[in-house]
């Protein structure tokens, strides 16, 4: 007993809805809790329940085909895929394990006393100097300041991390200008990164050599180490320069917002999880259906790629009260951000430090966050974010606590 399908013809993909994602969100979860998006001849869906119940059902719900709209069966990929991103258990669950371990809750507190202190010292110049852009200053700046040194990567041609990146989330969807552009150029970052991710350029004591001595135990082969560098390198940086960007937007759209984080510093951790929800860096993955399922009272046969709107799930309002509101003291949790299941991020502890201390930072140094211009978007076919917001800060002068 299942129902059919609405059919839509939006392009997720298109100059227009990237623009003004939100409202384009709202008509989709509004047609049903899965549609059919004409264009690609794929299934959809951006409601939570869907999108969750997707994500946490890996038996049905595949990764292995890739996450991105080329289905892998049927399509060369653009680059070997990742063991971790674009496969199943039981081979995801091995290196999976490896990252946990490599990324540990331990490891990641350790990481703190590096990284706060570079917030503090990049931020107290920015505060200084009155007004700064808060994506090309600060979250283009930050990320790149503390990850490439933890991971243990070469000086030389870290400027490549971010062409990647925008190659790899980019590269998610379907060859439009995004695509193409992102790729221009693709085969001097692949021999980059390439290089960084093998064991005799990563330096002792970073994340990197972490994943390397698992392959000297011989938990994993010397193959299998350099390519969880390369997710490492692939996941590890735009995430977080967007991350980062979206909540400085964020909050400054919201200045009652703000009023209250600058109260209370220690409410960053929640704004930053609040700030993913709203804004969320990820806006989509794909499945691909390994058998007949029902989502939402919809039949989908095997074989069929479905596109999960993240970013759509995370303002549902099915789910959330005030959806398209930033509540910095809301329960965010259950936001689809990092994924859930057994995909989901594996280094989001790094993410949320990294969001902490800027914020947390920023927040005691600054009283109020005014605009000067509106953010400018930085189209990407999975990314949602901007590549500049310039602002006005207000430096506080006595601290309460
Ligand atoms: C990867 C990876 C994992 C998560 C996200 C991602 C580019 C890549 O393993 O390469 O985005």
């Amino acid at each position: 007993m299942t129902d059919p399908a609405p059919v839509l013809d939006d392009d997720p993909f298109s100059d227009d809805f990237l623009a003004d994602p939100y409202p384009r969100h709202e008509r989709i979860r509004d047609a049903g809790p899965v549609v059919r998006l004409s264009r690609y001849g794929i299934w959809a869906s951006a409601r939570h329940e869907q999108v969750f119940a997707a994500l946490t059902d890996w038996r049905t719900f595949s990764s292995a085909s890739g996450v991105g709209l080329a289905d892998f069966r049927k399509e060369k990929p653009w680059r070997v895929p990742s063991l971790l991103l674009e496969a199943d258990p039981p081979g995801h669950t091995q290196v999976r394990e490896v990252m946990a371990q490599v990324l540990s809750p331990r490891r990641v507190r350790g990481l703190r006393e590096r990284f706060a202190p570079v917030a503090d010292e990049l931020v107290s110049d920015l505060v200084e100097r009155g007004s700064f852009d808060a994506v090309r200053d600060l979250a283009e700046v930050f990320p790149l300041r503390v990850f490439p040194d933890a991971v243990g990567l070469p000086e030389e041609g870290r400027e490549h991390l971010l062409r990647y990146g925008d190659m790899a989330f980019n590269g998610f969807g379907p060859r439009n200008d995004l695509f193409g552009r992102a790729m221009a150029d693709a085969e001097q970052v692949q021999a980059w990164i390439t290089a960084a991710c093998r064991r005799e350029n990563l330096a002792a004591g970073g994340l990197g050599r972490d994943i390397w001595a698992f392959a000297d135990t011989g938990t994993i082969t010397q193959e299998q180490a350099a390519m969880l560098v390369r997710s490492l390198l692939s996941a590890g940086v735009d995430t977080t320069v967007y991350a980062i960007g979206n909540a400085l937007a964020a909050l400054t759209a919201h200045p009652g917002q703000w009023a209250r984080l600058h109260d209370d510093p220690t409410l960053a951790k929640h704004a930053f999880e609040e700030a993913i929800r709203y804004e969320s860096p990820v806006q989509t993955f794909f499945r691909t259906t390994t058998r007949t399922t029902d989502l939402g009272g919809v039949w989908i046969g095997p074989g069929e790629k479905i596109l999960l709107f993240l970013g759509a799930a995370n303002r549902d309002p099915r789910k959330w009260e005030n959806p398209h509101t930033l509540e910095i003291t809301r329960r965010a949790a259950g936001h689809v951000g990092f994924g859930m299941g057994v995909h989901g991020c594996v280094g989001q502890q790094i993410a949320r430090l990294e969001g902490d201390v800027v914020l947390s930072a920023l927040a005691e140094r600054a009283a109020t966050l005014t605009p000067t211009a509106a953010p400018v978007l930085r189209p990407n076919n999975t990314l949602r974010g901007f590549s500049s917001a310039p602002i006005q800060v207000d430096k506080a002068t006595v601290r309460r606590r």
